[in-house]
C-alpha cells in the first residue's frame, strides 16, 4: 500500500504536461494553467438555445463544458450548422473542451456505432466522452479504434453546398440524402465536384423524387476545425493557446456521486486497469477520489485478481480526474445538501484539495443561480484555490 501521496497530486498542472501520454490531456492541462481554471460546467439546460447562450456566457470561466445532448430539446443534428458544430465554434472562441456525458455501456460493436454514427455523431463535436465499463474492457478498445478510424478519415475538410432542381416535400429527407452522399465521398479519394443523384423515396417521408446536386470542395485540414459554421463572430479563436488537437479522449466512469451507487471497489479496480492499458485513448476518470497510483489492495483487498498491475504502471499514472456532485453550501451553512433524488454534494475544497480531483464538475450550483456568470466565476475561484491549497499542503 502506497504511503506518500502520488507525485501527480503534488505537481502543478503545467508540470504534469510533460508526463502526459495523451495529446488532449496535455492540451487540457495547459489550458487550465492559461485560464487558471479547473472548472467544468455541466450544462444540463432544457433547450439548445439556452445551452448555446450559457456556453457563450460562461465560456471564459471554464475549461470543460459537459453536455447531455439527449436531454436538450431542439438539438439540431446538422453536422456543419447544428448544435454540436455551434458548440465546437464556441469552444474554439472561449478555449474549452466539450465533454459529452454519454456514459456508453454495451458490446464493442454497438458502442462504436453509437459513438461515431447515428443522429448525434458524438465523435465529431465532443473532444471527450465517458464510458461505464461494466460491459468489460473490450468496449474501451473498441471505442479507441472507432475514434482512430474517424481521425484517419478526415485528412480533408469537406464543404458542401446543396442545390435542388425540383422542389422537395421534406427538408429533412433532403438534408439526410445530401449527408449520405457526403459520407460516401468522405470514404473515397478527395476530388473536386461531387455527383448528382436522384434517389427514390425509401421509406422516408415525402415521396416526390428530387434531383439534388451536391457540390463538394475539399481543403487540406491544416487547421483542426471540423465545421466551419455560422456567423463571423463564431470564427474567433481564443487567443491564449492554439486550437485543441483532433485527438479524442475517454473518461472511465469509475465511481459515482449518487447515493447507493452499485459500483464497488472491484469495479473501480477494473477501471484502473483498463485505463492503464489504454493510455492512448483514456484521459482519465470520472471518480470521487484520486486513483493515480492506486493499488488493488486499497480498492478491493478481498478480490482475487489474477491479472495485477505493476508498481511501475501505478507510478506512471497521470490521469485527469473530473468529479461531479459539487456544490457550495448556501449562506450560513457549512455543507451542501443533496437534491432529494440521490445526488450527493461536496464542496470544491473537499473534492480538489482533500480528495485530490483535478476538475470540479458543477451543474445546478451554477445554472440555477440568479446570475450564472458570476456564480461560475465564484466556483472557478474556489476550485482553483482548492488546487493551490492542495499543492501547498502536500509540498
Ligand atoms: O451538479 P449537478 O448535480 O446539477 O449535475 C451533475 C452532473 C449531471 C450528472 O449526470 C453528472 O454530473 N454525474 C456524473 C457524470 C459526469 O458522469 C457522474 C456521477 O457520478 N454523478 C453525476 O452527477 O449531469
Amino acid at each position: 500500500m502506497s504511503t506518500s501521496p502520488h507525485w501527480s497530486l503534488k505537481q502543478s498542472f503545467a508540470e504534469r504536461v510533460e508526463s502526459s501520454a495523451h495529446p488532449l490531456t496535455s492540451y487540457l492541462l495547459r489550458l487550465m494553467e492559461v485560464k487558471q481554471s479547473n472548472l467544468c460546467l455541466s450544462a444540463d439546460v432544457e433547450t439548445a438555445r439556452e445551452l448555446l447562450t450559457l456556453a457563450d456566457k460562461v465560456g471564459p470561466s471554464i475549461v470543460v463544458l459537459k453536455t447531455h445532448y439527449d436531454l436538450i430539446t431542439g438539438w439540431d443534428y446538422h453536422p456543419h450548422t447544428g448544435t454540436g458544430a455551434k458548440l465546437a465554434a464556441l469552444a474554439r472562441k472561449h478555449g474549452f473542451l466539450i465533454f459529452e456525458d454519454r456514459k456508453f455501456v454495451d458490446i464493442g460493436s454497438t458502442v462504436q456505432k453509437q459513438y461515431t454514427a447515428g443522429t448525434a455523431r458524438i465523435v465529431e463535436w465532443a473532444h471527450i466522452t465517458n464510458a461505464d465499463i461494466h460491459a468489460g474492457e473490450a468496449m474501451v478498445s473498441a471505442m479507441a479504434q472507432a475514434a482512430q478510424k474517424w481521425r484517419e478519415r478526415i485528412p480533408y475538410e469537406v464543404k458542401t453546398s446543396v442545390s435542388v432542381g425540383t422542389p422537395v416535400a421534406d427538408q429533412f429527407a433532403e438534408e439526410a440524402e445530401a449527408q449520405d452522399q457526403v459520407d460516401e465521398l468522405r470514404k473515397i479519394v478527395p476530388r473536386e465536384n461531387g455527383t448528382s443523384s436522384a434517389k427514390d423515396a425509401d421509406g422516408r417521408k415525402g415521396s416526390i423524387v428530387s434531383i439534388t446536386t451536391v457540390t463538394q470542395t475539399y481543403e487540406p485540414a491544416d487547421s483542426p476545425r471540423l465545421a466551419k459554421t455560422i456567423s463571423e463572430d463564431d470564427e474567433t479563436v481564443f487567443p491564449g493557446i492554439e486550437e485543441a488537437p483532433l485527438d479524442r479522449g475517454l473518461l472511465i466512469l469509475a465511481q459515482m456521486s449518487s447515493k447507493g451507487c452499485l459500483m464497488d471497489g472491484k469495479y473501480t479496480w477494473e477501471c484502473v486497469k483498463a485505463a492503464r492499458k489504454n493510455k492512448d485513448f483514456v484521459m482519465g476518470y470520472v471518480a470521487q477520489q484520486n486513483l493515480n497510483g492506486i493499488t488493488k489492495d486499497e480498492l478491493a483487498p478481498e478480490y482475487q485478481d489474477e491479472e495485477t498491475s505493476t508498481e511501475e504502471e501505478a507510478q506512471a499514472d497521470n490521469f485527469i480526474h473530473m468529479t461531479p456532485g459539487c456544490k457550495l453550501p448556501p449562506p450560513g451553512e457549512s455543507a451542501p445538501q443533496g437534491d432529494g433524488l440521490g445526488q450527493q454534494y461536496n464542496t470544491p475544497d473537499n473534492l480538489v484539495n482533500i480528495k485530490g480531483t483535478d476538475i470540479a464538475i458543477v451543474g445546478r450550483g451554477i445554472i440555477t443561480a440568479a446570475d450564472p456568470v458570476a456564480e461560475a466565476e465564484r466556483y472557478r475561484r474556489k476550485s482553483w484555490k482548492a488546487y493551490q491549497d492542495r499543492r501547498e499542503r502536500l509540498a
